[in-house]
């Protein structure tokens, strides 16, 4: 058929990776398969989602960017450079929680280039995203400018510095036009919004697996 015929975009690939992400987190801790080993008794039973898996995952996202032009080169380097660190941490650390709790056994968790630090960060990369998604398809927000700066304000801005901002804000006026997007993506409309949508579901609760991974253990998340 013609739907078996056409290749896999880029964003069919994301939106994939992280529904099998999602149901990572979410089923695991249903059924009762959480871990009851002794001496794990007073740690929070938690669906443990693997490190590499994670990474896999989260490299997928950076294709996204060779669409939005030479601007974003910057913030591609960053993201790419923090995925990598993790997934080259993968290799001896096994899952997410580790990563935290080595970083809190070290007095590490917010230092610079920490992998907690780069995981907090990374985070914020694929809530970046799924912001941009969901302004993008917001009353078919016709300009990809305003769909990303809102996104930008609401969910990167508040932790970066002032100097990132401003350059960040500069480069949203040489982002493509929404048109160009869904064509350097090989997506028209109506194929977009429903991979998007994908996405924007199954995100969220990976997001919110990450984001209690640190609040239960007491560290919180203004940074
Ligand atoms: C989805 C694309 C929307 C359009 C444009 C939005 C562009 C966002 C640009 C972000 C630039 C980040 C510049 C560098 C920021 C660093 O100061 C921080 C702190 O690093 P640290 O001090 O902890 O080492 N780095 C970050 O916050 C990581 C940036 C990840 C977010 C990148 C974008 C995510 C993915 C876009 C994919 C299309």
């Amino acid at each position: 058929t013609t739907a078996k015929a056409k290749a896999k975009t880029p964003l069919s690939s994301v939106a994939e990776a992280f529904e099998e992400l999602a149901e990572c987190v979410k089923s695991q801790g249903k059924n009762g398969s959480q871990n009851t080993t002794e001496g794990n008794n007073n740690k929070q039973h938690k669906p443990e989602l693997e490190l590499e898996t994670f990474c896999d995952a989260c490299s997928l996202v950076s294709v996204l960017f060779s669409s939005l032009g030479l601007a974003f080169k910057f913030a591609e380097c960053e993201y790419v450079a923090k995925v990598g660190s993790l997934l080259e941490a993968s290799k001896k650390v096994n899952t997410l929680q580790t990563i935290i709790d080595l970083d809190v056994a070290n007095g590490s968790v917010r230092t610079a280039g920490s992998h907690s630090r780069n995981l907090r960060r990374v985070r914020q990369g694929l809530d970046l995203i799924r912001a941009l998604f969901e302004q993008f398809l917001a009353n078919d927000e016709p300009s990809l400018k305003n769909a990303a700066t809102v996104a930008y304000s609401q969910v990167c801005a508040p932790f970066h510095t002032w100097t990132v901002r401003t350059a960040v804000y500069a480069g949203m006026y040489t982002l493509p036009s929404r048109d160009q997007l869904l064509q350097n993506l090989d997506e028209t409309d109506k194929s977009a919004e429903k991979k998007m949508r994908r996405y924007i579901k199954a995100s969220l609760p990976v997001i919110q697996y990450i984001d209690e991974l640190y609040t239960s253990r007491n560290i919180s998340l203004d940074w």
